[in-house]
Order: C-alpha cells, then structure tokens, then sequence
C-alpha cells in the first residue's frame, strides 16, 4: 500500500478504506489531499484483492470543504489553470462501488465529495450543506448539479441559496443519505456494506454501478439499452452460471469473478 500524508490508507479483507488525515482542519480539502485521494481510490481500484472502497472522515469532520486559506488569494488564472477538476475526476473514473462514511461536517467540496461516492452511510451527527455562497462562490465540483438530482430542485435550491446546512435525518429523508447509524457504528457498517458488495460477482457489480449511473447521465430509453445490453451480456460470465445453479440446488455460490 503507497503511503501518503493527508489520506490513511489501509485494507480490511476485500474492502479499501480511506481515511481523510488533516484533523486540524476538518479535513479541509487542500490540493494535496484532492490528489492523494484520487490516488487512494484509484490504486484500490486498480487492485484485484479490493470489491469496493469505503472513504470517511474524522469523528467531528467528514471534510468541511475545499480549503479557504488555500484559496482566498487565488485568482481566476490560479484557479482555472490549476484544474483539480482533473483530480476529481479520478474519484469519478472509479469503476468499484465507493461508499462515503459521513459523521459531522460535509460542507461545500466535502458534501460534493460524499455525493461523488455510490452510497452515503451518516452518523446521526452528521451535517450536509454547500454553504460556498456565503464566501461569495458557488460549488464548483458538482455540487449544484449532484444534489440537484438526489434531493431535488426546491432543496437544492435552498441550500446552494442560503448556505445552511441540514442534519442527518433530513439528509435521510431528502434521499441524499442511503442509509442512518449511530455515529459510534459508523466505520463498521460503512465496511459490512462495502464488505457484502466485494462478495458479489464483479463484473455484474461494476456493470449495475454502470447502469444506475446511466440514469443520470442520458434519456430512459437510452439508459434502459444499455442496461438490457449489460444484462445480457453477464449471460456470458461464468459467474452467473454459478449463481444460478447454486441457487437451484440450494448450495452458497462460488464466485470467481470470470
Ligand atoms: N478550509 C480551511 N480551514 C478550515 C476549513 C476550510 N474549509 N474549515 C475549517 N477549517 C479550519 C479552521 O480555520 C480552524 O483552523 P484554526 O484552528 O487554525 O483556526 C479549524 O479548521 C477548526 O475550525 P473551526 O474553529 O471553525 O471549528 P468550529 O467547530 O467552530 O466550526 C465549521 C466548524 C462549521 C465546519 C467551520 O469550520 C466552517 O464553517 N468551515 C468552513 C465551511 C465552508 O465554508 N466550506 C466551504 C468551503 S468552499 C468549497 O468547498 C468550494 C468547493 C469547490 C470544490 C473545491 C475542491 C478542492
């Protein structure tokens, strides 16, 4: 495992678990961090051993957003020439499931960063808001557009608006947030579902984590072809063979990811 300064890296069976390292700063998202993470993620998912990859916080912080002191002198040319988008897009390009662990703040690039994740798990402390219009921006890695489509415009609205922020259990009931734990259980559910997920076959994981987000990218028709063309075409795995036959002679499939 590469080591690195401001994310923790580490393995728990077929799981990757990434840990946001800079407490003092809630996790302020400077451009190192944006680009160990990208790093992170993609080494896991580059990893046979690893199914799916669990990304937390700290206990107060899940990350309280792109880094401010980093920013304020920044020009336009600074920040356009810079481009973390590229960074970003790393996190995106990750084919295995990423599940986002949440306890305390996810604020402005942090909540953008659990919204890149497939699945968000939140402690009930947790916090969610994109409060960048009160530093006179706006979010600038998805935000408006992510959570646009998870909780829907008049939410999306007052909160990209007004900047505050929303609890857990709103979170929950807005559909942003999968699922609500006590934040003392976090981490160890986070790990259970990515855990259940890497005993799945493979290729039928990564091509469901394929078609749900067809759903956001083009029109149903479009997106329910590519999903028969995928569903047909695991026909051809050799795991579901095994799925199949074990569930008729009721035994625990084997499975090979082939
Ligand atoms: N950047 C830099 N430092 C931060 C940040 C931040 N986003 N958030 C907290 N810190 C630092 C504080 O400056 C403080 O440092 P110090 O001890 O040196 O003074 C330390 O963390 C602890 O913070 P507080 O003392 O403020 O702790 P509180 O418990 O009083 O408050 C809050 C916690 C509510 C989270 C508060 O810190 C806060 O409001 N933080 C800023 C939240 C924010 O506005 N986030 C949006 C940032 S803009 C953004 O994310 C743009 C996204 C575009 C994508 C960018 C990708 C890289």
């Amino acid at each position: 495992t590469p080591s690195f300064e401001t994310v923790l890296v580490e393995t728990r069976g077929a799981v990757g678990l990434v840990t946001l390292n800079r407490p003092k700063a809630m996790n302020a998202l400077n451009a190192q961090l944006v680009r160990e993470l990208g790093d992170a993620v993609a080494a896991f998912d580059a990893d046979d051993a690893i199914g799916a990859v669990v990304i937390r916080g700290g206990e107060k912080a899940f990350a309280a957003g792109a880094d401010i002191r980093e920013m304020a002198e920044q020009s336009f040319s600074d920040v356009y020439l810079a481009d973390l988008g590229a960074a970003w897009r790393r996190l995106l390009d990750c084919r295995k499931p990423l599940v986002a662990a949440v306890s305390g703040y996810a604020l402005g690039g942090g909540c953008e960063l659990a919204m890149m994740c497939d699945i968000i798990i939140a402690a009930e402390d947790a916090r969610f808001g994109q409060p960048e219009i009160t530093l006179g921006i706006i979010p600038g890695f998805g935000g408006t557009q992510r959570l646009a489509r998870a909780v829907g415009k008049a939410k999306a609205m007052d909160l990209v608006l007004t900047g505050r922020m929303m609890d857990a259990q709103e979170a929950e009931r807005s559909g942003l947030v999968a699922r609500l734990v006590p934040a003392e259980r976090l981490t160890e559910e986070a790990i259970a579902i990515a855990d259940r997920i890497a005993s799945l076959p493979r290729v039928a994981t990564l091509s469901a984590k394929e078609a749900v987000n067809a759903a956001f990218e083009s029109p149903l028709s479009e997106g329910a072809r590519a999903e028969r063309r995928s569903f047909q075409a695991l026909f051809a795995t050799e795991d579901q063979k095994e799925g199949m036959a074990a569930f008729l002679e009721k035994r625990k499939p084997q499975f090979r990811n082939r």
